[in-house]
């Protein structure tokens, strides 16, 4: 017997809705019911643009600093939440980003973790994180990686406070629930190895010897610090040359010498050059990105919100809502995003318009 034709539409719900009712204590739901919010045919993301101001943030960050030690605080960090994913740490689903701060004379005490982390820095000249011992010496707008599962501490011996931002993957390793972390007895890793020395063997087109006694760093990671001095130069090098692309202006991602790819497993980095009064055409990347003014000032528009941006700014694009940067002098930006485990999984997409 044909039984749904028998019934009227509204007999046929109530019956649904009872069977419902009926499944849902043993932890059966309709597919039918959620399909259409569940495989989108395009990416929806709770996650909203916003923009913190540096200097908002710093000012909550060092009074902070008055209430608080780097030592009592493990790490002294302010997290930058994203006003859609309240509750959740995160500045994108996959994501986190913070404002760390080291005062002077200050250590945050050495632990490791699986998740990935890196350090922009904000401000403050000489203060160090040291990873496996080693430390590299940070100045405005380094990066520094850390790598996962990597020891790795803070301290400052310049006499200013220094403020970097940390991006980690910390909402990634949360969804995958393979989060393990453990601190060092002693408040330091033993210094072995003298500062720099990673840069130096691996930061410059070579590397020790494969198989010899002096190739000392893991080898999927050998670097763990990309100085401004550095990356601004390969930049301005770059912009010297061409024209800017129409809707990244130049731009240069950061690799990770053993593969060429990118800087960690789950985080990709770049920086962009916008000359003054360039103004990008609009693109859509799955990958949400969090945006770092490093020079200059100007605007974005992103899904149809418009921001001012200035220096040591922080802008947060959600995945796929539209961009376009607009530079009122040269700007200079720093870009982190899930990118890398995108593409790992074959989601990366870009539209440009
Ligand atoms: O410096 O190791 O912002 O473990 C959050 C978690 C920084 C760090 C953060 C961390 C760290």
């Amino acid at each position: 017997m044909d039984g749904s034709t028998a019934r009227t539409p509204n007999e046929s719900r109530a019956l649904l809705q009872a069977l419902y009712a009926e499944m849902q204590p043993h932890s059966l739901f309709p597919l039918w019911e959620v399909l259409a919010s569940l495989v989108t045919p395009t990416p929806r993301s709770a996650a909203r643009s916003h923009r913190w101001s540096y200097g908002q943030a710093r000012d909550y960050l060092l009074r902070a600093g008055d209430l608080i030690s780097a030592e009592q605080a493990e790490r002294r960090v302010l997290i930058l939440e994203n006003p859609g994913l309240a509750g959740s740490s995160a500045v994108i689903p996959s994501l986190y980003a913070g404002l760390q701060l080291i005062l002077p004379g200050e250590v945050a005490p050495c632990h490791r973790h699986t998740q990935c982390a890196l350090r922009f820095v904000m401000e403050g000249d000489g203060a160090f994180t040291a990873v496996d011992g080693e430390k590299a010496v940070m100045r405005p707008f380094d990066l520094v990686l850390t790598p996962n599962w990597q020891w790795h501490d803070h301290g400052n011996a310049s006499g200013q406070p220094m403020i970097w931002l940390d991006g980690l993957d910390i909402p990634t390793v949360r969804f995958y629930e393979a989060s393990f972390a453990e601190r060092l007895d002693a408040p330091a890793h033993s210094e072995s190895i003298p500062a720099g020395d990673s840069l130096a063997r691996y930061g410059r087109n070579l590397r020790p010897m494969r198989g010899s006694t002096t190739d000392r760093r893991p080898a999927r990671q050998p670097l763990f610090h990309y100085p401004h001095a550095e990356w601004r130069a390969s930049l301005l090098a770059l912009a010297a040359a061409e024209p800017p692309d129409p809707h990244l202006g130049h731009a240069m991602e950061f690799t990770n010498p053993a593969d060429g790819g990118p800087i960690m497993p789950t985080i990709a980095a770049h920086v962009r050059h916008l000359p003054a009064g360039f103004e990008t055409r609009p693109r859509q990347s799955t990958d949400g990105t969090i945006l770092v003014v490093v020079e200059g000032h100007g605007t974005a528009q992103v899904g149809g919100q418009d921001y001012r941006l200035e220096e040591r700014d922080v802008l947060v694009v959600p995945s796929w809502q539209p961009l376009t940067l607009a530079a009122g002098s040269r700007m200079l930006l720093f870009g982190y995003s899930d990118r890398a485990a995108q593409e790992k999984l074959g989601l990366f997409r870009e539209a440009r318009s």
